[in-house]
């Protein structure tokens, strides 16, 4: 039982110079935990609201309003309860200021404030925040890692969004980095030597200096060839196309090319037969569910929804059969801990594999290592190895294997039914 004597937010900043939303939650018995809203660049149209300023100031992404609804709406309705559970939090939340509310709260400060109630609960229990979001672990999240960065986080350089590795072969988590790390500078190396080393995309991945998707996915690996590794055997590759980002007036505009929903679905097919590829998320435009339904039977690699799904238990109970088989979980897609908790049951009761992923709007924040571990996800996505704001979390999740005596990996995803 935990009694909140004060609840506040604070203007801090994201990865991208981007101001959010922090808020510091403090109980009856002297506690104070804080935690951060993160901010995604390509979001999915059914995603929760962040509410944001508009206008001219910081592109219109300053947060003053939300500070405010905190002081007005939230403090008013939670200063003074005593809340047993996270989802009695979550509830009141909601209530008080959630998106079916007068006045809405938005998705940024419920999910700090929900995130920093998790981490109270913990604090007040005396234990890691993983410990109390799910039954003991016996396995680890399997990274997914950035190695090249592009789409909504790198100009629109090349279309496709994520080029991510995948150990394969690793048998603990730390092991696992030591991989990517060597795989990470290959392929830097790689592209310094033809005079392609531009810098970084938003989430720390190499910049896609690259001709079009196959240069890149064979750079990769050439990269995971030259630190020693077999592709597909010790790494694999997971890409999120994000592919809403690119369709225009009914095609999908790759580079110079243009191609219908079947194309696309083909060319993804043979591009995952061709290379290591073992998880494609969003393959296709976000409501082109007869579309994923083919990604799901033509391509040999796990078909992912993220823009597809948001994170919302609802859409993943009615989405149709066949047409995905892992969710993406982000808690700022539907607003709070016990929402995308929710997503992960519904997930796992249609049989889908759960990955849960940061954003590439990002902070010092750790919790997505806690919520990964904590429901026993399959993967964790937060981006490449760079960068201090992914690096804290993979150090996170470090510390976590290290207190859990080095668990395994989850099994790498497999195609359901192959
Ligand atoms: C995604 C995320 C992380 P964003 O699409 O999966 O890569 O990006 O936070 O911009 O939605
Ligand atoms: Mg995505």
């Amino acid at each position: 039982m935990v009694t909140i004597t004060d609840i506040r937010a604070r203007r801090v900043w994201d990865s991208r110079g981007l101001p959010t939303i922090e808020v510091e939650i403090r109980s009856e018995t002297g506690k104070t935990t804080r935690a951060i809203a993160p901010a995604g660049a390509s979001t999915g149209r059914r995603e929760a609201v962040a509410l944001v300023d508009g206008g001219p100031v910081l592109g219109g992404k300053d947060v003053t309003h939300a500070l405010r609804q905190m002081s007005d709406v939230l403090y008013p309705a939670l200063v003074g309860i005593t809340v047993e559970s996270q989802k009695q939090f979550d509830r009141a939340l909601l209530e008080a200021g959630g998106p079916e509310s007068s006045s809405p709260v938005g998705a940024n400060t419920t999910t700090a404030a929900s995130l920093a109630m998790t981490h109270l609960f913990a604090q007040e229990a005396g234990v890691a925040p993983w410990q109390i979001l799910g039954d003991t672990p016996t396995t680890l999240p399997r990274p997914q890692i950035q190695i090249m960065g592009g789409g909504a986080h790198a100009a629109h350089r090349v279309a496709v969004q994520d080029f991510m590795v995948h150990p394969l072969s690793a048998t603990c988590i730390s092991d696992a980095f030591i991989q990517a790390a060597e795989v990470y500078r290959a392929v830097g190396d790689i592209l310094a030597a033809r005079g392609h080393n531009s810098g970084v995309a938003d989430e720390g991945g190499h910049w896609p200096d690259v001709s079009d998707t196959e240069e890149a996915l064979d750079t990769i690996v050439q990269g995971i060839t030259r630190a020693g590794l077999k592709p597909g055997v010790d790494m694999g590759i997971c890409l999120d196309i994000a592919a809403t980002q690119f369709y225009k007036d009914g095609h999908y505009v790759v580079g110079d090319k243009t191609y219908t929903a079947k194309e696309w679905v083909t060319e993804l097919a043979s591009m995952s037969s061709a290379f290591p590829i073992v998880s494609v998320e969003d393959p296709v435009h976000e409501d082109h569910e007869q579309a994923m339904v083919w990604a799901v039977s033509q391509c040999p690699a796990v078909i992912v929804g993220d823009d597809y799904l948001v994170t919302n238990p609802k859409r993943i109970e009615e989405v149709p059969n066949g047409s995905v088989e892992a969710a993406l979980i982000k808690v700022n897609q539907i607003g709070t801990v016990t929402e995308a908790h929710d997503a992960v049951v519904a997930s796992r009761k249609r049989g889908l594999g759960i990955i849960v992923s940061a954003r590439s709007g990002e902070t010092e924040d750790v919790s997505v290592a806690h919520l990964a571990t904590g429901w026993q996800a399959d993967m964790l996505k937060v981006g490449s190895i760079t960068r201090g704001e992914r690096t804290a979390k993979w150090n996170e999740l470090l510390r976590i294997s290290e207190a859990l005596g080095n668990l395994p990996m989850a099994d790498v995803l497999s195609k359901p039914g192959l």
